[in-house]
């Protein structure tokens, strides 16, 4: 092969620039046999897999055409760094896109893997706006085994027939504190890639890739190929050391990627995939409920297609088994021996104005009149006195490159998937459901290269501890990954290091239209968290009481400004891209 100049330059060449135009609107979609309004892109659904290739750089636009709800994206496990004005969440790093509005997303990726998109307020995942992202390595520690051509992408979870503004204000009632303890919206079924009875096309004798994200709302879900293995060589982005079983089990906002190796062509037979809701997490099962959806691996479309028949073991696998691989290229392998910082979040529900509110440290979540970032950008040396940030954001200021544990105390009666924005974290130790809260004692984790993720469950009962390095500037949310628990107040803030998101050399910038989103509504975009940019430890006026009649996204369009453009005025300072 001749060489040219262009070929010796090739690292660079191969980073690309994907610009891609997201109109997001409604579209009456019955996916289980139930119609209903759906949240599209382009008025496709299932919403477009994003698929970059490491490197690449994202420009995403987005116009919000639903006319009576405003929107928002996040990129789920992606770090963000530099870039954390990028992140998506409602309040934190943003004001919600208005009806009429165009929202650019911009943001490189260094990571490799597994991730998934969805939108970031008012339950809008559970109508929709939701699916895969998939970033390809140039050389995956896996890529001598793989045969078949091009990854395989299931996406599977819960699926519910309500629209989720009805269903929050509902769950958030009085009513349903006092008739059913306040439980949680049940789904009505299971959706694999955003269908029922999909077929997966497969060849004999190959080894395929094959990724697969619960992008759902509420539950957990279990996951088998009928007569396949399946080898996790990926967790969350992270690379694994291979791990062999039969049944996935993932939490909403959980990823594997898995090698499966496909019979020989003489097996001439047609597979089920099985997939089950977990019904422990409903506080009633309803008399007659069916947990189980299905798919089809298909080798032979001449062939029949399996009946159904449920899966039948359901035990959970011990994702702390896991073991991460040396592979990875970004974050730490081995264990975070020294902790410099050690947060622990007391969590729990109760009763708040005859309401059922999800409480850490005592403290419910209520969202704050300045988005949290801005505050962040805008209070000078405040910055790093938590106060500024609303007591109600559950803020915690966190120190540059500091060594952080945080604990995870489940006082409540069920189990909880945890998130934190922003990075992966390790999981060190983790007690079984009823196996006791974290009392002081020293930590060590299974494996000197532990489990490292960004979606982690706690059983009821129970403590996680997990550590990470705080060497990503930014507002980070930590939270459960139940949209209804979202809803319910169950998240905590990260501020890491707000100095440096201040100082000169930093790259977090707020562009004008994301300016222009919280000017069309009304919403300031600087000082503490009350608004207040005079004196910043005056709180007067900041978010103290969650909504007692909570509309999810919806929006009423005639208290909306006119869309205009504005230039970004704050930091003042361009953005330095590579
Ligand atoms: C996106 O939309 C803008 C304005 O409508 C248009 O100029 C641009 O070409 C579109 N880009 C792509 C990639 O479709
Ligand atoms: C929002 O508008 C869509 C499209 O007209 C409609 O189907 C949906 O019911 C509306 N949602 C709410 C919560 O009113
Ligand atoms: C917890 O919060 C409630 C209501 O905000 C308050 O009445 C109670 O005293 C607090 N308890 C503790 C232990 O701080
Ligand atoms: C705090 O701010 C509020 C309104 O923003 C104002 O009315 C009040 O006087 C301030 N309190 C102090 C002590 O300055
Ligand atoms: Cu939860």
């Amino acid at each position: 092969m001749r060489l040219s100049w262009t070929t010796l330059l090739l690292p660079c060449v191969l980073a690309d620039t994907v610009t891609l135009n997201w109109s997001i609107g409604w579209k009456w979609l019955a996916p289980d046999g139930v119609g209903r309004p759906v949240v599209t892109v382009n008025q496709q659904w299932p919403a477009p897999q994003i698929s970059l290739t490491e490197g690449d750089r994202l420009i995403l636009h987005v116009t919000n055409n639903l006319g009576n709800e405003t929107t928002s994206i996040h990129f789920h496990g992606i770090f963000q760094k530099g870039d954390n004005e990028m992140d998506g969440p409602v309040g934190v790093t943003q004001c919600p896109i208005p009806p009429g509005s165009t929202f650019t997303y911009d943001f490189r990726v260094d990571q490799v893997g597994t991730y998934w998109w969805h939108a970031h307020g008012g339950g809008q995942i559970a109508d929709g706006l939701r699916g895969a992202f998939v970033i390809r390595a140039n050389r995956p520690p896996y890529r001598d085994q793989i045969t078949g051509s091009g990854d395989l992408v299931i996406t599977t979870g819960d699926w519910f027939h309500d629209q989720a503004p009805y269903l929050i204000r509902y769950y958030q009632s009085v009513e349903n504190n006092e008739q059913n303890g306040g439980a949680e919206p049940i789904p009505d079924s299971g959706l694999i890639n955003d269908g029922q009875d999909i077929q997966m096309r497969v060849d004999a004798d190959k080894t395929y890739l094959l990724r697969v994200v619960n992008i759902g709302n509420f539950v957990g879900t279990y996951l088998e190929i009928d007569g396949h293995d399946l080898t996790i060589v990926e967790v969350d982005g992270v690379y694994t050391e291979p791990y062999t079983l039969k049944t996935l089990y993932l939490s909403v906002g959980q990823r594997y990627a898995v090698l499966l190796k496909t019979k020989k062509s003489s097996d001439n037979t047609n597979y089920l995939i099985k997939c089950a809701l977990d019904l422990n997490m409903f506080d009633d099962v309803p008399a007659g409920y069916d947990p189980n959806y299905y798919g089809y691996l298909v080798y032979n479309t001449r062939k029949p297609l399996p009946s159904k028949a449920p899966i039948t073991d359901l035990t959970i696998f011990d994702d702390l088994d896991l073991v991460t691989s040396n592979a990875n290229r970004y974050g730490q392998n081995r264990e975070y021996e020294n902790v410099d910082r050690q947060i622990i979040l007391d969590m729990d529900f109760t009763t708040m104005s005859g309401v059922n509110r999800a409480i850490i440290n005592n403290v419910t979540y209520v969202s704050q009149k300045v988005p949290t970032l801005y505050t962040a950008l805008s209070t000078g040396k405040s910055a790093s006195n938590p106060l500024v940030y609303g007591v109600n954001s559950i803020p915690f200021v966190i120190k540059h490159n500091d060594v952080v544990e945080v604990i995870i105390n489940n006082h409540d009666s069920g189990g909880h998937p945890w998130h934190l924005h922003g990075q992966t974290f390790q999981v060190i130790a983790r007690t079984p459901a009823d196996g006791g809260l974290y009392a002081g004692q020293k930590l060590t984790a299974r494996h000197p290269n532990p489990l490292r993720r960004d979606v982690v469950s706690v059983s009821e009962g129970a403590f996680v501890a997990i550590r990470f390095k705080a060497d990503n500037p930014g507002v980070y949310l930590m939270h459960c990954h139940i949209e209804w628990h979202v809803e319910a107040g169950l998240t905590a803030t990260m501020i890491v290091a707000p100095d440096q998101m201040q100082s000169r050399s930093s790259t977090i910038h707020i562009p004008g239209d994301h300016v222009d989103a919280c000017r069309r509504q009304g919403i300031p975009t600087q000082g503490n968290a009350a608004g207040n940019t005079q004196d910043f430890l005056n709180l007067t006026g900041a978010n103290t009481q969650f909504d007692l009649n909570p509309s999810g996204a919806v929006i009423d369009p005639s208290t909306l400004g006119p869309p205009g453009k504005q230039r970004a005025y704050w930091p003042k300072k361009k953005k330095d891209r590579h």
